[in-house]
């Protein structure tokens, strides 16, 4: 019996007992025994006595120390203690690994023939022995040694040095300048293609962009080469930040856990968030491709320049850096559009980890496994913190705590404590109440109510917040509350500064709190929370014929497009409780309301399309506890089926008329939105006609709208579906990414022979349990877009999950411990689906060698 995995505290926080001078590292590169060699002068800062170097699954080779042999040392399970130092002493390691046969793809590993690294947060430790924390700061020297067959072997920094061996292999040497901590460390090797490309900075600095993508795939790059010369201009525009060194390379390879990686001057990204042309990417992957691309492009300041103390402050760089690739894509695409991309990743996937067993702060005070808080809170409401600031601070307040930020703590690891106290300093804004946020779990509420004074023209709002259940701090929260008011005639009403701040933002400070309106000539409508100013629930009794005013009338598209939402919310929670699913129908006042906005096509139709989307399962299921897994899967195909019904002869209007360009600017991306949305909506009330333009728009030869037709075909369980999910099949396997399109399809499927498809999909020619892709694209989507397959009385869903878990618990680590999610928050279905999801996270948790990265979120769920 191996003893109990432990956890890690914030509070124990000490700081590194030694500092290392420049380390050097040597690679032989070999899949079965890689030879690494490394030097470094360590100082001691205070204790003498010993020093520990983490180090897992590494064979020790020597230690030399001052050039001697040394011995003096005891090997740990997770370490190597080195005894008998001086204050200063040069250390020398040598160590093997074998990348081949590491599939955690954590530390050096093959992807398909290449070698490459995955370092944060603590993969370095499986390269070589090291004080793998991110407080320790060196410069780096590479040289790595590899065959011939591999032209290009990469590491962070500067090339100095290349050359050839006797041997036939051949080496190149790098020298990064900046010091980094070791989870910032890279090394690439293989042969690829290259695009390349140059930035001029704006004081005339020259960078080289170099692009590496798997041979064959040079036609897929150009987009991310465009995104990042987009990244590096809007970073000196918006946030006064300049490239530091003068080369910057992205590598693209297809094995990898996560989405990239912003190791210094060499990002290594997963294939999926580089690779686009418009046959095989849709236009959502462009977005995101460009998101992902500026992600860690700006992590180079927020990340690299000032890194994180100790991983517990993760959110120091995580909040900020997504914060600032919202801000990216809202600057050079659609505000409105982002939001609500924003808002619904938190509603749905933070709230809900909120609200279970995995809930955490954005700064986490106790961790087992650091790779379990990569998480939706670190990273999203983490960004939603970053933007309360900004809300509190204004853009020009929040630029200047920036500028001291980076004044006080360039080359220094810091704590999210020192970000707020230059956003607090800069300002002289006191928001010490405001870091209650690093601290507080669950999601707060704000419940508001509202009288008007007719006589005297007064408008009361009372405000009151409170903690949820699982939140350890009990103080009131800051929170800033957006709101507008608006007359009978839909005009905005103006809000004297006094009273909020850019006339719109209010501060909730106290756990109840009154605001006045005086002057009105009649009962406003108020928005509350106006672009999701907190990462809050909201309840406040809106009335049908108000959210309709809003939804018609609200200054800001996001507003409008979220009263839109309560009025579908409404309408779903009505039919849950009344089942009447058979008699159903859209009230008139909806119909109207949808049926007028159809009809005017000439405003934005990314906007209109998001109008048309109803809330998911997931947004929805949040409200309920027990969730009534069937009831609410038929309440939301019911409305939607409405408003396809209700509204088919504008649908059917809307199709005929919208006809895109072919390019991907904001306006085509807009027609082709609402296309597929025209698509998803008919494909429930087909005939002939409609058969027709399926079929046509699934032969299309851009992505987003043939993948529009066949999901629509899906969707609605169409008499097309399998022919047209043959064709794709046959037509793109040599295509393992737009594959993943397919096997996220054949997740989705609503039929009864689900997940006999999906078993039998394991065994497709593409399918490949090694690799996060093919695993996210199949079981990722089966568990999060088909609740009523997912959750099936007969347990069957949580059996295909739970085994493919086992399976990957010694393959890949990480991966099985992202996918396991959706079974953990099992208490809130009711008593037959919590015993099904209790039994397989038992069995799992009986497995003989369970990971860590298991351990932690199967213990947590389970006590
Ligand atoms: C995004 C860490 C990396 C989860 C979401 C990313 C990761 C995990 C990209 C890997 C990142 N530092 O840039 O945040
Ligand atoms: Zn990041």
């Amino acid at each position: 019996m191996t003893s109990k995995p432990q956890a890690k505290y914030l509070h124990d926080y000490q700081p590194p007992t030694h500092v290392v001078e420049n380390l050097s590292l040597t690679f032989e590169l070999d899949p079965q025994h890689t030879k690494v060699t490394a030097r470094f002068i360590l100082t001691a800062q205070g204790d003498t006595s010993s020093v520990i170097l983490d180090g897992v699954e590494l064979t020790l080779n020597s230690v030399h120390v001052d050039g001697q042999v040394h011995t003096n040392y005891r090997l740990h399970d997770t370490g190597l203690e080195l005894f008998g130092l001086g204050e200063r002493a040069e250390i020398e390691i040598v160590n093997t690994i074998s990348p081949g046969a590491n599939t955690s793809l954590e530390g050096l590993y093959l992807s398909d023939g290449a070698y490459c690294t995955q370092c944060e947060a603590e993969g370095f430790r499986k390269i070589t022995y090291f004080l793998d924390r991110p407080d320790v700061l060196t410069t780096y020297n590479v040289k790595i040694i590899g065959p011939k067959q591999m032209p290009y072997l990469l590491s962070n920094g500067n090339k100095v040095d290349s050359g050839e061996l006797s041997d036939g292999r051949h080496y190149v040497c790098w020298e990064d300048p900046f010091k980094k901590p070791s989870y910032l460390f890279a090394l690439v090797a293989g042969d690829f293609d290259v695009l390349t490309d140059q930035f001029e900075t704006r004081t005339g600095r020259k960078v080289d962009l170099q692009l590496f993508v798997d041979k064959g795939n040079l036609s897929k790059a150009p987009h991310a080469m465009t995104s990042l010369k987009k990244a590096m201009a809007w970073d000196e525009q918006r946030f006064d930040l300049e490239y530091d060194l003068d080369i910057y390379m992205i590598v693209a390879v297809d094995f990898f856990n996560m989405g990239a990686m912003e190791n210094k001057g060499l990002n290594v990204f997963n294939s999926a968030c580089v690779l686009a042309n418009q046959e095989t990417a849709t236009d959502r992957d462009f977005h995101i491709i460009e998101s992902i691309v500026g992600h860690e492009y700006f992590h180079n300041w927020t990340g690299n320049r000032v890194t994180c103390r100790d991983w517990f402050q993760l959110s120091l760089k995580e909040g900020l850096t997504v914060f600032r690739d919202q801000e990216f894509s809202s600057d050079l695409g659609s505000r409105a559009l982002n939001r609500i991309d924003a808002v619904n990743t938190v509603r749905t996937h933070q709230f809900a980890e909120d609200a279970g067993p995995m809930a955490h702060p954005i700064r986490p005070q106790q961790v087992i496994e650091m790779n379990n808080f990569y998480t939706v809170t670190v990273y999203n409401k983490g960004a939603e913190v970053i933007r309360m600031m900004h809300t509190i601070l204004g853009e020009a307040g929040f630029q200047k705590g920036m500028k001291l930020y980076f004044e006080r703590h360039d080359g220094q690891a810091v704590t999210c404590d020192d970000f707020v106290a230059a956003m607090s300093d800069a300002n002289g804004k006191d928001l010490s109440q405001f870091k209650l946020w690093y601290n507080q779990v669950g999601t707060p509420k704000v419940s508001a109510r509202t009288n008007y004074d007719d006589q005297q023209g007064e408008f009361t709002l009372h405000l009151a917040q409170s903690h949820a259940d699982n939140d350890p701090v009990e103080a009131p929260l800051h929170i800033p509350v957006a709101i507008e008011l608006l007359d009978k005639q839909g005009q905005v009403i103006k809000v004297p500064e006094s009273t909020a701040k850019q006339g719109k933002v209010l501060e909730l400070t106290e756990k109840q709190q009154s605001f006045v309106f005086c002057g009105l000539e009649s009962e406003p409508v108020i928005v509350l929370l106006e672009g999701f100013s907190a990462p809050c629930l909201l309840s406040y009794d809106y009335q049908q014929h108000q959210l309709l005013h809003i939804a018609k009338f609200a200054s800001s598209d996001y507003a409008r497009w979220e009263a839109i939402q309560q009025l579908y919310k409404a309408e779903i929670k009505t039919l849950v409780k009344t089942q009447a699913f058979s008699e159903y129908q859209l009230p008139e006042c909806l119909t109207q309301a949808l049926s007028m906005l159809l009809d005017d096509l000439s405003g934005d139709l990314s906007i209109l399309a998001e109008l048309f989307t109803v809330p998911g399962f997931d947004a929805l299921s949040a409200e309920y506890t027990p969730v009534p897994v069937a009831q609410l899967d038929q309440a939301i195909s019911t409305v939607e089926y409405q408003i396809a019904e209700q509204l088919k002869p504008a649908w059917c209007a809307a199709y005929s008329q919208l006809q895109d360009d072919g390019s991907l600017d904001a306006v085509a991306v807009a027609i082709r939105t609402m296309k597929n949305k025209c698509l998803f909506y008919l494909a429930q009330v087909s005939d002939s006609q409609i058969q027709g333009w399926i079929q046509a728009q699934s032969e299309s030869h851009n992505m987003t709208l043939k993948l529009g037709a066949i999901r629509a075909a899906v969707n609605a369980q169409h008499v097309l579906t399998q022919l047209l999910l043959d064709d794709f099949d046959k037509q793109w396997q040599s295509d393992l990414l737009v594959m993943d399109k397919w096997f996220a399809l054949q997740a989705s499927r609503r039929d009864e022979r689900c997940i006999d498809n999906i078993l039998s999909l394991y065994t497709h020619p593409c399918f490949d349990k090694a690799n996060p892709n093919r695993v996210r694209a199949l079981i990722g989507a089966f568990t999060r877009t088909n609740p009523r397959h997912f959750h099936r009385e007969d347990g069957r869903g949580y059996e295909v999950l739970a085994d493919l878990i086992a399976e990957l618990n010694q393959v890949n680590p990480q991966n099985a411990a992202r996918i396991i999610t959706p079974l953990l928050s099992f208490k809130r279905f009711d008593e037959t689906r919590q015993g099904l999801m209790r039994a397989q996270l038992e069995k799992l948790a009986r497995l003989p060698e369970l990971s860590d990265d298991l351990y932690e979120k199967i213990d947590k769920a389970l006590n």
